[in-house]
């Protein structure tokens, strides 16, 4: 075996700057499903793939969660109904960590390709690190710990504050992540897009809570959802965010400076994924090239 090989085998992990090529792997499947959910893309239901793995996150629990097990590889966590229309998400990474042969785990791979659906659709660069690992299957969390669409600006705070988000900041900016992809009936029981650019990552999601005329009404599965007159939607807990005096002041500064919800978002999402994790002192914070900035 060459050398390299034999260091991959011990240490069980990729050399650090072997990580753009897994991050150059990943942004290619975005390019090549593009025709995903009627031209949306893969980019939003990965970045929603990345965000489920790691927030069933719960310190208190005696199985915590968390990415660092990468346990929503197992039908146990995929089949929670929080879950729905994650498994082509999971499966389009499959190759991937195939390809990589045991030296990237699940964990890392799902985060990853969070960090890479955020960039190649326009957002900011996210801090990132390896080091998880593949946990066993008793290392899978009780289902039902990601949050309820239905709730007030009170149980966002609430479930933010699990996963160690103090600061309404960092809550709203979260959130924010809902400027692409769409709601699915069959998925969650909503039906709709937030705004126009659903393979965008933009402020739009917050300039079309301020601007936007919305109509609460019940959909085809029985849930009450805002709707405007342009076919855009916002779940309950987004429109919490305008309702709340606090949620509100950011959600305007958001909408009026997209930098400042870029860097805020950066170093929440940041931490949304490394969540209950410490890193070997070795594992170093990676930034990767966008497959544009690398003439790709
Ligand atoms: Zn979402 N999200 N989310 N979210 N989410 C959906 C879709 C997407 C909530 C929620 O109930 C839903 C965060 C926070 C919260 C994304 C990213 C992030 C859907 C629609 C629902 C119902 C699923 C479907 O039908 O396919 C709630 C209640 C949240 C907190 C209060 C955070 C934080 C995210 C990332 C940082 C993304 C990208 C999507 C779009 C997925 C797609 O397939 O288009």
């Amino acid at each position: 075996k060459p050398a390299n090989e034999v260091q991959f085998a011990a240490s069980n992990k990729l050399k650090n700057t072997n990580y753009q090529n897994v991050y150059n792997d990943i942004a290619n499947v975005i390019r090549e499903n593009d025709e995903h959910d009627d031209y949306i893309g893969s980019g939003p239901v990965l970045l929603r793939l990345a965000w489920h793995a790691s927030g069933q996150f719960d310190s208190k629990q005696e199985i915590k969660g968390g990415s660092y097990n990468g346990t929503l590889r197992f039908d146990k966590e995929l089949s929670d109904p929080s879950n729905a229309g994650l498994k082509y998400a999971f499966d389009l990474l499959k190759p991937i960590y195939k390809k990589y042969n045991h030296q990237i785990s699940h964990g890392d791979l799902f985060t990853l390709a969070g960090v890479v659906a955020v960039q190649e659709m326009g957002g900011p660069k996210i801090p990132w690190r390896y080091g998880r690992v593949d946990g066993d299957i008793e290392t899978v969390p009780l289902n039902g710990r990601l949050p309820d669409a239905n709730q007030n600006a009170n149980y966002v705070r609430n479930f933010f504050h699990r996963l160690n988000f103090l600061e309404d900041k960092e809550i709203v900016a979260l959130i924010g992540a809902h400027c692409v992809g769409k709601t699915h009936l069959k998925n969650s029981g909503f039906e709709g897009p937030w705004g126009a650019a659903t393979n965008m990552f933009t402020n739009e999601f917050f300039r079309n809570l301020l601007t936007e005329k919305w109509v609460l009404e019940k959909n085809e599965a029985g849930n009450q959802q805002y709707n405007n007159d342009k076919g855009y939607m916002m779940l309950p807990t987004d429109m919490a965010l305008v309702q709340d005096g606090s949620f509100k002041k950011i959600v305007e500064e958001f909408a009026n400076d997209e930098s400042s919800f870029f860097k805020v978002f950066s170093s929440a999402f940041n931490k949304l994924l490394e969540n209950g994790i410490k890193f070997e002192k070795s594992s170093p914070v990676l930034y990767f090239k966008t497959l544009d900035e690398q003439d790709i």
